[in-house]
């Protein structure tokens, strides 16, 4: 066991609802005990005065508030951002670290889990090489779509992305399948970076029935997706997931402004201009 104070501690800069902050947290949970870290919630989100009558409703659309801090120490003004603090207690923002699947590499490297076990990237070479493969695979085919299924508001458009989401958890679940363990990408029930690049999305794909109807529920009883099916209900019967998980009802009602285009996020301007969510760019998807 590391002596307290040898224990890194962090600011984290978050927001309840946001999946990217969400799979720092569930690091961060992951490594409770090796790696310490206070919650800032430093992004929310603003309904502007219609001044210009631009919706034509008295209400203009909603775009986010965000801490100054957050402003400093991101170049792209994103959550999730870390900062470490010093011996003393204080942050020292020249070192902050952010992009959401940076931040998971990142607190399991100062964690210094004591077995192989509880490293989510694990140290032999070739298979840490092949979970950030995975993880930015599972980022860009099954997280990203999901933008496209609830801001893009054709519903040919709408149905691409759900379908190219389907693609791609067909293709996660046969990979699972072929590392022989379905319960996590590792097996053996090892959390790895590559379930936790994917597990806020899975935890949020409820919405699509609600905002888009019964043809978009994920068919769970597809064989294609069967692997897919049980790592779900093994991941989320993790104590330490299921702390982390937000208020369904509550969540419900944030992702409104998706689904009904009215969010002025960098994601969803993206995701309106035409690309996927992780091709944000930030001289053309400003807030
Ligand atoms: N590529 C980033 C995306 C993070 C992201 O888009 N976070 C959203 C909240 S869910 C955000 O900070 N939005 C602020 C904005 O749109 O300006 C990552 O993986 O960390």
């Amino acid at each position: 066991m590391p002596c307290l104070s040898a224990i890194p501690k962090l600011r984290f800069l978050s927001a309840w609802f946001c999946p990217y902050a969400h799979r720092a947290t569930i690091a961060l949970e992951h490594h409770a005990g090796r790696v310490e870290y206070e919650w800032v919630e430093a992004l929310g989100w603003e309904q502007r005065r219609d001044e210009n009558n631009v919706t034509g409703s008295g209400k203009e659309w909603w775009y986010h508030w965000k801490a100054d801090e957050l402003k400093r120490c991101n170049p792209s003004a994103l959550v999730p951002t870390l900062i470490p603090l010093d011996n003393e207690g204080n942050p020292d923002e020249t070192k902050s670290v952010y992009e959401s699947l940076i931040t998971i590499d990142y607190i399991d490297a100062i964690a210094k889990a004591p077995t192989e076990n509880l490293r989510l990237v694990p140290t032999n070479p070739y298979l840490a090489a092949k979970c950030r493969y995975w993880a930015d695979k599972v980022n860009r085919e099954c997280c990203s779509p999901y933008y496209g299924v609830l801001v893009r508001t054709d519903e040919n458009e709408r149905r691409d992305n759900f379908n190219k989401l389907i693609v791609g958890l067909k293709a996660f679940s046969k990979e699972i399948e072929k590392n022989g363990s379905d319960n996590t990408f590792l097996g053996g029930g090892r959390l790895s970076n590559v379930d936790i690049a994917l597990m806020p999305w899975a935890w949020r794909f409820y919405v699509f029935e609600h905002y888009r109807g019964p043809d978009y529920a994920i068919p769970y009883d597809d064989p294609g997706l069967y692997a897919y099916k049980s790592w779900c209900d093994h991941i989320f019967s993790s104590e330490s997931v299921k702390r982390t998980l937000p208020d369904k009802p509550q969540y419900l009602e944030h992702i409104r402004k998706y689904a009904d285009s009215s969010a002025r996020s960098k994601v969803a301007n993206a995701v309106r201009r035409g690309a996927a969510a992780h091709e944000l760019d930030d001289d053309k998807d400003t807030y």
